[in-house]
C-alpha cells in the first residue's frame, strides 16, 4: 500500500490529513499540488478544484479520492488504528458536526477572511489588506471562539478523552489564523488558548504545522491592539 497526499503544506485540510496519517504512524507519500496552477487532470481528480487529494495505489493508478472529510474517513476505515473517532455515539455525532462546522464556517472565516487577505498579496509582493482582515477579526471570530471556547469546557479535548477528527479540524484552522499574525486573547478565551497548546505538543500535529509556519515565517504578520481583547 502506498497513499499519498496531494496539496500544499499551507492548506489546513492538507494538514488535516498529514496530521491524521502521523497518528496512525503509517509511512505515506506527499505530493506537492498547487490548486492555482493545476492543470485539466486537476479538473478531472476534483471537478472543484480543490485541494488535498489522496491517492492510493491499492485501488489502482487512477484512482484519486477529494476532499478532506472523504479521504479523513476512508482512511479511518482503511486504518482504524489508533481512531480518531470516538467510541461514544453522542460524541461521534458532535465530531461529524465540529468537522463540518471547521471545515465550512472557520474555514471560510478565517481562511478567505484573514489568511487570504494578509498572505495572499504577500505572495504576489504586494501589500497586505490588514483593514479587510480586522474587520473580520473584529466582527465575525469572537462568536467562533466563544463556540469553540464553551465546546472545549474543562476538557482535554472537543468531543470525549480522545484526540479525534473534530480536534484535528478545528486546530489546523486556527493555526491558519496564527500564520496571519491573529492568536484569539488567552484572557477571554484560555479554554481555546489552552488547547491549541496541547495540540501542539503532539508530533502529528507539529511536525506539518512547523513546516508551514517556517514557510510563513518572513510574512508580515496582523497586528491586533491588546486593548482591543480580541
Ligand atoms: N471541503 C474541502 C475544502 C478544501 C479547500 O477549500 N482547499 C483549498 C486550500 S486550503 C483550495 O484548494 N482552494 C483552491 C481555490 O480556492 O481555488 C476539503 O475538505 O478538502
Amino acid at each position: 500500500m502506498t497513499l499519498t497526499v496531494c496539496g500544499l503544506i499551507g492548506s489546513p485540510f492538507y494538514r488535516k490529513i498529514l496530521t491524521q496519517l502521523n497518528e496512525k504512524n503509517v509511512t505515506f507519500d506527499t505530493e506537492n499540488l498547487n490548486p492555482f496552477k493545476a492543470g485539466d487532470d486537476f479538473t478531472a481528480a476534483n471537478p472543484a478544484r480543490r485541494i488535498p487529494l489522496l491517492k492510493d495505489s491499492d485501488n489502482g493508478v487512477d484512482w484519486v479520492l477529494p476532499d478532506s472529510s472523504a479521504i479523513f474517513h476512508y482512511v479511518e476505515r482503511k486504518i482504524p488504528e489508533p481512531s480518531l473517532l470516538p467510541a461514544n455515539t453522542a460524541d461521534y455525532g458532535r465530531a461529524l458536526w465540529l468537522e463540518e462546522y471547521a471545515d465550512t464556517v472557520l474555514a471560510s472565516t478565517f481562511g478567505l477572511g484573514v489568511f487570504r487577505p494578509i498572505v495572499f498579496p504577500q505572495m504576489q509582493g504586494k501589500q497586505p489588506d490588514t483593514e479587510a482582515a480586522l474587520e473580520v477579526v473584529r466582527s465575525k471570530i469572537p462568536e467562533i471562539n466563544d463556540y469553540i471556547e464553551a465546546a472545549i469546557g474543562d476538557n482535554d479535548w472537543l468531543t470525549g478523552p480522545n484526540f479525534s477528527v473534530a480536534d484535528i479540524s478545528v486546530a489546523v484552522q486556527y493555526a491558519n489564523l496564527a500564520f496571519a499574525g491573529y492568536v484569539p486573547s488567552a484572557n477571554r478565551w484560555p479554554n481555546l488558548l489552552a488547547f491549541m497548546r496541547r495540540v501542539g505538543t503532539r508530533n502529528s500535529f507539529a511536525a506539518p504545522h512547523m513546516k508551514a509556519a517556517t514557510a510563513f515565517a518572513e510574512i508580515q504578520k496582523l497586528t491586533v491592539d491588546p486593548e482591543e481583547n480580541l
